[in-house]
């Protein structure tokens, strides 16, 4: 008798988003949540390899394949003795991505997550390096005013460079651009790298930024009121955001970033008290990753997320 797979205990096998059932975005399927992978770092401007993200978040989330488990999804929550994640989940697998045609590159990333969207479903995008986050925004146009929640050593908020406009530097300034957008909220922000007209050009536009620093002085809490409530809100999870000790795979790692526990307290008030619309986790690099621990913390935090948004009510 071998009913693991029934437990959803197997780690083997495809390696799909913790094991949840592969489906092609435009097809007939029906889940709570839609993973999407989006292999794309044409965006990059420093060390490139964001392009298999997806494929390393997918390969440590096995470990969490008990929240696909026939009967029984989700998992026991340890703090809240709370039953949470209790949802299904579909893999949505990657958009196809074509060397140089970014524009084109965009638009089907927009389009797979507006398939997503119309299937009922919230989508969780895996980059990728950052510049993704604008084109899957897109697919949000005539939704109700969206504040994104931004996690991130980088503002990503200069307007050009050398004429480059849609890089994973550029990307959260677009997607204020975008009508529906109307906040964004960054948190962990802290590269020695930061220029003053970018900082001020976020505040003008009436963005709040949160520095790391602050936070490590005055904990997530004391933040509890610069954050959005009762809002739609879009988190976008760049991975540097969090200290380069614990996410070392990633292309601009910065040191002195957030803490599990400070990224998982932050996730936690923006989830459970706005109304999540979709979120990535954007910049997993495999290649400068040490033993997968950024993969792992990455579908860890997804699962997180997961969990906050979909609480058992109880
Ligand atoms: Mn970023």
């Amino acid at each position: 008798m071998n009913d693991s797979k029934a437990l959803g205990i197997s780690p083997f096998g495809p390696a799909s988003f913790a094991k949840a059932s592969i489906v092609e975005p435009d097809g007939e399927w029906s889940a709570d949540i839609g993973v999407l992978g989006v292999p794309f770092d044409q965006g990059a401007g420093f060390r490139a390899g964001a392009r298999w993200g997806p494929r390393a978040i997918r390969d440590m989330s096995v470990r969490f394949s008990s929240l696909t488990a026939k009967g029984k999804p989700g998992y026991w929550d340890l703090r809240s003795g709370r039953d949470r994640a209790i949802c299904s989940i579909a893999d949505c697998g990657d958009v196809e991505i074509v060397p140089l045609l970014w524009e084109q590159n965009f638009d089907r990333i927009t389009q797979a997550v507006r398939h997503i969207r119309q299937r009922g479903a919230l989508p969780f995008v895996m980059g990728g390096d950052h510049s993704i986050t604008f084109p899957v925004l897109r697919a949000y146009e005539g939704a109700k005013p969206i504040t994104v929640v931004q996690f991130d050593a980088h503002l990503d908020y200069r307007d050009e460079a050398m004429g480059v406009r849609y890089g994973h530097g550029n990307v959260l300034r677009r997607v204020r651009e975008l009508a529906w957008v109307e906040r964004v909220v960054a948190i962990g922000i802290r590269s020695l790298r930061t220029r003053r007209e970018d900082h001020e050009a976020s505040l003008r536009d009436g963005n709040a930024i949160l520095h790391a620093y602050e936070i490590h002085a005055r904990g997530p809490d004391a933040f509890a009121s610069v954050l959005p409530q009762g809002r739609d809100v879009y988190v976008t999870f760049d991975i540097d955001g969090m200290d380069a000790a614990l996410a070392p795979g990633t292309g601009t790692p910065e040191v002195g970033g957030l803490s599990y526990e400070q990224a998982r307290r932050f996730l936690e008030l923006v989830c459970t008290h706005n109304r999540v619309v979709g979120f990535d986790l954007v910049e997993v690099n495999p290649s400068f990753d040490s033993g997968q621990i950024t993969g792992l913390l990455s579908a860890q935090l997804m699962i997180e997320a997961m969990g906050f948004v979909f609480p058992r009510a109880d």
